[in-house]
């Protein structure tokens, strides 16, 4: 039904199979720092104008791939569709970033939610369709949804949030109330991603953008227990291929164990933790993603092809990496400093790669 894919090398990767070059992308790559991005989006009209027309989110998911040698596309949307596909009326402020016409605050309100289906989200499997065919086989396709966690801290604060008052209260003081918010919504997630999956995405990407804003307790609970019941409902295998999924959560170096514990097939990693002793303390059950700071971008190419051999020296011998910014591009960044970056990452991981080592032990043995 699709065509034939040239450059499997990220799957490779995710799934720990050789590979002759560590893969690279980079999370929210298309984006405002492209100008071809502001351009799509001023002919759109406006950024969800991009998101709901096909033609558009295909248009933008490859302007990246156009300017750099990515391993990997990611379905241009937003992790915000599925509240708006709940009723809640998602719209964006200029300069204030997304905001929600009916916010999530008692137990009336939960109880009036709907459940999401992937069939309420039309658009976004219309959108991953039109994407995979127009890939031609290029690189994978990458789809991606919200934690449930995440979620619900727009739903509930009505926007992005830095104290986390009204969600935070709610745990604290209605805990079952917000827990019958997450269940709502890991079902919703899991017919969600498994849709984009059925419509031809060849990955997924859970983002617990905020999951690191919990106690370890908290986290466990109210995060990573409803990201489990995603990973237990998700099609791990479609027209005969495995699907990898990777789990984000950013501060959520503390609780990699547990993560790898749910099932994923890699961890995304940001910047605060430590690439070597993340494989030395997980390397065996997971790959693992990331985890450059996205400012190196700000400097220049000596400083970021010093930076990228970091994280490649990091991680050392071996396929289970694919590199990636610790988290999202930054809309500052001048579109020519990712091109060193990727192309670092080719030219300066191949000695990794030419002989394969299955884990740090047989490495120590090796001259
Ligand atoms: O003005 C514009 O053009 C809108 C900016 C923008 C873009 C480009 C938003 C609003 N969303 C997106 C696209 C997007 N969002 C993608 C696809 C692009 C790609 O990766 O190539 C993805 C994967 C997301 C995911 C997303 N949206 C997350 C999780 C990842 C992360 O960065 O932590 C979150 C938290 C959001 C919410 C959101 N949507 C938009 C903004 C500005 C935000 C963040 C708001 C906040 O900080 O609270």
């Amino acid at each position: 039904m699709f065509p034939e894919l040239k450059n499997d090398r990220f799957l490779r990767a995710l799934l720990k199979q050789p590979v002759d070059t560590t893969p690279v992308w980079m999370m929210r790559q298309a984006g405002r720092y492209l100008p071809e991005y502001r351009q799509s989006r001023a002919t759109a009209g406006d950024f969800l104008s991009l998101c709901k027309n096909d033609a558009f989110a295909c248009e933008v998911t490859l302007q990246p791939l156009e300017r750099y040698d990515l391993d990997a596309a990611i379905l241009f949307s937003d992790i915000l569709t599925v509240p708006d596909a709940m009723g809640l009326g998602l719209y964006f402020e200029t300069g204030e970033g997304p905001k929600f016409k009916h916010v999530i605050r008692s137990a009336a309100d939960v109880e009036a939610l709907p459940i999401a289906k992937a069939s309420d989200l039309d658009y976004v499997m219309k959108a991953v369709t039109t994407i995979r065919h127009a890939l031609n086989g290029r690189v994978p396709l990458i789809g991606f949804s919200g934690s449930p966690w995440t979620l619900a801290t727009y739903m509930v604060e009505g926007g992005s949030s830095k104290d986390f008052r009204h969600i935070k209260g709610m745990m604290y003081s209605q805990p079952d109330v917000l827990h019958a918010l997450l269940n709502k919504l890991a079902i919703s997630v899991t017919d969600y991603l498994n849709g984009q999956i059925k419509a031809g995405a060849q990955a997924v990407q859970i983002f617990d953008t905020w999951g690191g804003v919990l106690s370890g307790p908290m986290y466990q609970q109210f995060s990573l227990m409803y990201m489990r019941q995603i990973m237990d409902g998700l099609i791990r295998e479609h027209e005969g291929r495995k699907i990898p999924v990777i789990m984000f959560t950013k501060n959520g170096g503390q609780w990699l164990e547990n993560m790898a514990a749910t099932g994923p097939d890699a961890l995304g990693l940001d910047w605060t933790t430590d690439m070597a002793e993340a494989r030395a303390r997980v390397g065996d059950k997971v790959a693992l993603q990331g985890n450059i700071d996205p400012c190196v971008l700000y400097a220049g190419k000596d400083v970021i092809e010093r930076e990228v051999a970091a994280v490649l020296e990091g991680f050392g011998h071996g396929t289970g990496h694919v590199f990636n910014l610790g988290h999202g591009i930054h809309q500052f960044v001048d579109p020519e400093r990712p091109k060193y970056l990727i192309d670092a990452v080719h030219e300066l991981s191949r000695p990794y790669h030419e002989t394969q080592y299955d884990d740090l032990d047989a490495l120590n043995g090796v001259e």
